[in-house]
């Protein structure tokens, strides 16, 4: 055995050894239980992140300890390839996207391969291949065919200048981000599925899922049920012109507050409501402001921190449970697309109406109180009125005052449906799922355009609609847009001439069902294989960060309901329990530049000077000398500079270090603190590990006669093989059950200084040493398994460590040959003796008064009493 730790050797080594035996290359077997383990797959952006070497590594010690447990597991990897980085490099640099793409899969493949990660490489695969998104492609057409996927116009960013849609990132200050032109908004037709068709099923099932209640709760909301009342309230006879149908007779506005009705000052309704359209046809200031609406970015967010603006139309609708005459204004903050698009305004107890009431000079009537202390109305304090349903009371609302919340809900939609003026309804915010994109690297979506016919999806036999890989995007316009040699066709149908459609689908498309592809990547028949779909079933384990709390995972849960439904899957749920590993974190540096600007510095540029307790007070610029300011410790990120290269790290420290520290340095759901010095305690550690099975080896290794006799173990020994065993079952708590890493590599560290100090030299001793020693590799292999798996090779050279079980806690050695005894004198505590666990009542005893303690405080007189508590206490009564 070499005496020094090289990981330059042995990683490789310990490699190729897995890949020749294909250890990780699984297929289904009914023989074993299985365990699917995903991680989310990275986008090929060029390297990896710290990020990424941390979720894969999370994924790979549960894997690992499965594999060692008798799992069949499944772990895959593979490349969530089409999105817009690749369109911007390709601008950028004059390359396709598809050659950029494919670069940085093989880039970043060999950087995973050499983190040792247990992946089956056989069944990895890339999004932006045709045999994958074919099957994506198919099951469009299908669902296109059953309504599930529906065609209708949706709002888009244009940007004028570069002639092209841009998405909501791309848009800052409502500019585009290239040229600089003030972006509009513009109406296009585009593709959308029904996912709100979905909701209750998507709110529902979220309670059988073993995921962290945060993401549930983001879910929750996002799907946002809420109850409540449809309203109509009728046009005044003089504001009906220009109207037609139900919108000349009425106005409908959704509610979740209609106990607040007699509290409406004013009605406000979208700049896209026929009302608003009706009442602008003579009024150009009306035109003026539903054009300015309906300029400017689509984005959600930002209409929700917008200053609220609005215009009067002139035209009045009348309380159906007073008859008062409310004025309907124009608002921008009412959206077209939730609800009816127009509200009943109660600028007492809304928060965004009371901003518009104020502004405009509106008038504003409380209709609810507290039932508590009761302090005076402060209409500037809205906060403490809105909302709060609870010991609340109506007033100012006739026959309806004094009641509380859900009494007066009940009440007043109870009224509002015997006078046809109202009815219940559940809403979701939750909006239909649009997935055209007007970019070109993505999956082409399969219908052609015939004049005739219509929108036609591609026959079966005609798919995939390949998308072309050698093109270089210029940044106007989509480039498939103006390929007459991909748009130009003939229909399905009618064997006119047709064109395809240009657009590409959002690229959450492809990441809402690898999941199952996975199972049978390489299958040319469907989506998935059946049989594989059976037995994997669902990811047991999915491993990921929380930005994708909400979309990617709720898409990907509604795609399975889909394929579900289409027979394709037996689960209606992806993922069946759900990890968030926490963010890696690192120091930041700046300097001020004189336009104000903050200039940042990666940390490897930066030498910091620390005090006596190690802490921080200085840092100067290696390359000048010359003082940086320290910034806070943030989210490892391009914009603050202060990334570590896991590159760098595996180069100068081997996988193992980079996993150790990673896994060591906090539990897998909390936030990592990048550190120089617990990189290098990590590495520090391994050569130690190293080390001691060396000078084990060297002495002569383990003596195989007494290796399993455990009879006439000196104390010492016994109590080595205690800690051992209680060490086993900790860690296997640690990682099959709490998911905790750290914790489970302090019990191994800790239990390597009882053997450190423990003298195993004797031929028992060294058979109980390579019991430690064994045990300890295989405890250690799902997070080092490198260096363990060459340790083990020194130490039992006959199986291959992934033959060896996990090793098991033995319950004897658990037992205490030995317990510890408290000595009380008249209650008090006076002394401790040991005993042998299975002395007799009598022996304790007399062991008890021996005791030093026992002397003293009994003074040498014959105690009255003596109570023994076996296993516990001796309690003396003098
Ligand atoms: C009167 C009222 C009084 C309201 C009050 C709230 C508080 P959720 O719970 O999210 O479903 N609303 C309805 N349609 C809207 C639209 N198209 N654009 C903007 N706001 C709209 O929200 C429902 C509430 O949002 C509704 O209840 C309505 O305001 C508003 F003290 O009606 B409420
Ligand atoms: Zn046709």
């Amino acid at each position: 055995m070499q005496e020094h730790y090289n990981p330059s050797q042995i990683e490789p080594a310990s490699q190729s050894k897995w890949e020749n035996a294909r250890i990780f290359s699984v297929s289904e077997d009914a023989s074993k239980p299985k365990y699917y383990c995903l991680s989310m797959f990275p986008y090929p952006s060029g390297k990896l992140h710290m990020g990424h070497v941390r979720n894969y590594t999370i994924g790979d010690v549960l894997s690992r300890y499965k594999l060692l447990n008798g799992f069949n597991v499944l772990q895959p990897m593979g490349w969530d390839a089409f999105g817009m980085p690749a369109e911007n490099a390709a601008i950028d640099r004059q390359v396709a996207p598809a050659k950029w793409t494919y670069e940085n899969i093989a880039y970043m493949r060999n950087q995973l391969k050499s983190l040792g990660f247990a992946f089956d490489w056989e069944r990895e695969l890339a999004t932006c291949s045709p045999e994958y998104y074919r099957w994506e492609q198919l099951l469009f057409t299908k669902l296109f065919e059953k309504g599930v996927i529906y065609r209708k116009n949706g709002t888009v960013n244009w940007d004028p200048v570069d002639q092209t849609v841009l998405a909501n990132e791309q848009v800052i200050d409502g500019r585009g981000w290239r040229s600089g032109a003030l972006i509009e908004k513009r109406e296009i037709p585009m593709y959308y599925f029904k996912i709100t068709d979905y909701a209750e099923q998507l709110l529902s099932d979220l309670d059988g899922l073993n995921w962290p209640e945060q993401v549930k709760t983001m879910q929750r909301n996002w799907i946002g049920k809420s109850r409540g009342v449809q309203v109509r309230f009728a046009l005044d006879s003089g504001s009906k012109q220009g109207l037609e149908g139900d919108y000349a007779e009425y106005l409908q506005v959704y509610t979740t507050r209609p106990d607040t009705l007699l509290g409406a000052t004013y009605v406000a309704v979208a700049a896209e409501h026929p009302l608003a359209t009706a009442a602008a046809a003579d009024k150009p200031e009306l035109q003026a402001f539903i054009a300015e609406c309906k300029s400017g970015s689509v984005a959600e967010a930002d209409m929700a921190t917008m200053e609220k603006k609005g215009v009067p139309t002139g035209r009045y609708v009348i309380n159906p449970l007073n008859g008062d005459k409310l004025e309907v204004w124009i608002a921008n903050y009412v959206l077209w697309g939730y609800g009816d698009g127009a509200v009943m305004a109660v600028p007492g107890h809304d928060e965004r109406d009371f901003e518009f009431a104020n502004k405009y000079k509106l008038p504003i009537k409380q209709v609810v109180e507290s039932t508590l202390e009761q302090p005076a109305y402060n209409p500037n304090e809205w906060q403490d009125w809105y909302g709060d349903k609870e010991n609340t009371r109506l007033i100012n609302s006739g026959e309806f005052d004094g009641m509380d919340f859900q009494t007066a809900f009940d009440a007043t939609s109870a009224k509002l449906q015997s006078l046809n003026a109202g009815a219940p309804k559940t809403q979701y915010r939750l909006r239909d799922w649009g997935i055209s994109r007007q970019r070109y690297w993505g999956c082409p979506i399969p219908i052609i355009h015939c004049e005739s016919c219509g929108d036609v999806p591609v026959p079966a036999d005609q798919l995939p609609v390949v998308l072309p890989e050698d093109v270089v995007p210029d940044g106007s316009g989509s480039p498939l847009a103006k390929m007459p040699e991909f748009y130009e066709t003939t229909c399905p149908h009618c064997g006119g001439p047709a064109k395809r459609e240009t657009d590409t689908m959002d690229t959450f498309m492809e990441s809402s069902w690898y999941q199952f592809r996975y199972m049978s990547p390489q299958f040319s028949d469907s989506m998935v294989a059946p049989e594989a779909a059976q037995y994997w079933q669902q990811a047991d384990q999915y491993i990921g960060g929380i930005e994708h709390a909400i979309l990617h995972l709720l898409y990907a849960r509604f795609f399975t309901k889909l394929m579900n439904e289409e027979g394709i899957v037996p689960v209606k749920e992806p993922f069946a329990s759900l990890l968030t590993q926490g963010m890696v974190l690192q120091a930041t540096y700046y300097r001020e530049t004189e336009s104000g600007k903050k200039q940042w510095f990666n940390p490897a540029e930066v030498e910091v000077q620390t005090d006596d307790k190690g802490r921080p007070v200085a840092a100067v610029l290696k390359a000048d000398g010359r003082p940086v300011v320290i910034g806070g410790v943030e989210k490892m990120s391009k914009s603050k500079n202060n990334g570590v290269d896991p590159q760098d790290l595996i180069d100068a420290y081997g996988a193992d270090t980079a996993r150790l520290f990673m896994m060591f340095a906090s539990p897998p759901e909390q936030s990592l603190e990048w550190s120089d010095s617990g990189v290098e305690g990590a590495h520090r550690f391994l050569r130690r590990l190293w080390r001691t099975v060396f000078e084990y080896i060297n002495r002569g290794g383990a003596v195989k006669a007494f290796s399993d006799r455990h009879d006439n173990l000196d104390k010492e020994l016994k109590d080595l093989r205690h800690k051992l065993h209680a060490t086993i079952a900790k860690v296997s708590d640690d990682y099959g059950r709490r998911l905790q890493f750290n914790t489970a590599i302090a019990a191994v560290m800790e239990l390597l200084n009882q053997y450190d100090k423990t003298d195993t030299s004797s031929e028992q001793g060294r058979a109980v040493a390579q019991e430690v020693l064994e045990a300890v590799v295989r405890l250690l292999w799902p997070i080092v398994p490198h260096i363990c798996e060459a340790l083990w090779s020194e130490l039992c050279s006959d199986t291959p460590l992934w033959q060896a079980a996990w090793p098991q806690a033995d319950a004897a050695a658990l037992v205490k040959s030995e317990i510890e005894i408290m000595v009380q004198v008249n209650g008090k505590l006076r002394d401790k003796v040991t005993v042998p666990a299975d002395a007799s009542k009598e022996a304790i005893e007399a062991a008890a008064l021996a005791s030093l303690g026992a002397q003293k405080f009994t003074e040498g007189k014959t105690p009255k009493k003596v109570i023994v508590v076996p296993g516990r206490l001796v309690n003396i009564v003098a």
